[in-house]
């Protein structure tokens, strides 16, 4: 072979070479820009304490509003918030019940970095429904629900990001939404049953119309509604897609990237009446719902929804961590 021959088929090699480099580094650059997210030092969630905070919840009976252990867990509550160093801000309002009952109510707001633009809002409920109507033993259908997971999982949730969030200070402002009067919805076992999905959510209606604060933002939102419940999976709820796609988007990633995507499947659940939905209509921040879908035919919020057997015996530390882990993730990551 002649040295130019050579040359020419070294050249050829060598520009092969760089082709082939070149389609390495697309493929790998255009993963990385579609499902991969810088992920920043989060702190440790820790799903035993949040076990805990979810037991004392359950301690002081169901939270029906009107009633003593609703007073006394809505001061526990703001009191562990306080003792995280939170601002805490009693939002409390006469709210009238489907069936004209006037329910005390009061939504807890707990904030940190109160005075930052960029915020997060991280919600859900505390109030116990007083009526477990979805239990199988229709003798059961108007006692309260001791509302483990169906309230305590998401404020015990929330209570121990709050506990990390002050070891570990942010530079974001992130608000925690404890709503007041979810659950006080008209009862399957009523004639109006079904009529009104308004008769839920009362607390978060009240706050989207009546921010704590005037002109309150946020980059966005994330409602936790029963996040412990063994069993639990949670699919992309369908109005939180509707409203807030790159917020669920973001959350799924986050959840997959750091090893709890079987808690988080790729797949749409349904559509939920939750306190998301004025956060999204009224107030104007997209906010997503963190919510069990179940396919076993028992409810398509899992086998203890609005039953008796709401307890802690129904309580797994791992979905708590899985939620928990995921959502204090995404706080900071937005922090980088
Ligand atoms: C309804 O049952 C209409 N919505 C589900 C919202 C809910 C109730 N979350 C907890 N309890
Ligand atoms: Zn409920």
């Amino acid at each position: 072979m002649s040295k130019t021959v050579k040359l020419q088929w070294s050249l050829l090699a060598v520009l092969l070479l760089s082709v082939c480099t070149a389609c390495g580094n697309k493929t790998q650059r255009s993963a990385e820009s579609t499902d991969s997210i810088p992920m920043a030092q989060a702190p440790d969630f820790n799903a035993d304490s949040a076990y805990a905070y979810t037991a004392a919840q359950c301690a002081f009976g169901p939270r029906v509003p009107n009633t003593e252990a609703h007073r006394r867990c809505g001061d526990y509550i703001a009191g562990k918030f306080k003792s995280f160093g939170a601002t805490v801000t009693d939002q409390r309002a006469d709210l009238r019940a489907f069936d004209g009952t006037i329910l005390k109510a009061r939504n807890i707001i707990a904030s940190y970095n109160p005075e930052a633009e960029t915020r997060i809002l991280i919600c859900g409920h505390w109030d116990s429904r007083p009526w477990a109507d979805n239990d199988p033993d229709e003798a059961n259908w108007h006692k309260p629900v001791l509302a483990a997971n169906d309230a305590a999982s998401e404020i015990a949730v929330m209570l121990e990001m709050a506990r990390l969030i002050q070891s570990h200070p942010l530079d974001i402002g992130v608000d925690f939404i404890c709503f007041d009067a979810e659950d006080y919805g008209i009862p399957q076992w009523s004639e109006k049953a079904g009529s009104d999905a308004t008769s839920w959510c009362l607390g978060s209606q009240y706050w989207a119309a009546n921010p704590h604060v005037f002109g309150y933002k946020a980059m966005f939102g994330i409602l936790l509604d029963m996040v412990g419940g063994a069993g639990s999976t949670f699919s992309k709820e369908g109005y939180s897609r509707q409203y807030a796609s790159q917020v669920v988007d973001l959350v799924w990633s986050t959840a997959h990237q750091i090893g709890y995507g079987q808690f988080f499947p790729d797949r749409d659940g349904g559509y939920a009446v939750d306190d998301h939905i004025p956060v999204n209509q009224t107030a104007g921040i997209p906010c997503i719902d963190i919510i069990p879908y179940f396919t076993d035919g028992t409810s398509g919020f899992g086998p203890t929804w609005h039953t008796v057997n709401d307890n802690m015996d129904h309580i797994d530390r791992q979905v708590l961590k899985a939620v928990g882990q995921t959502v204090l993730q995404v706080i900071y990551n937005e922090n980088e």
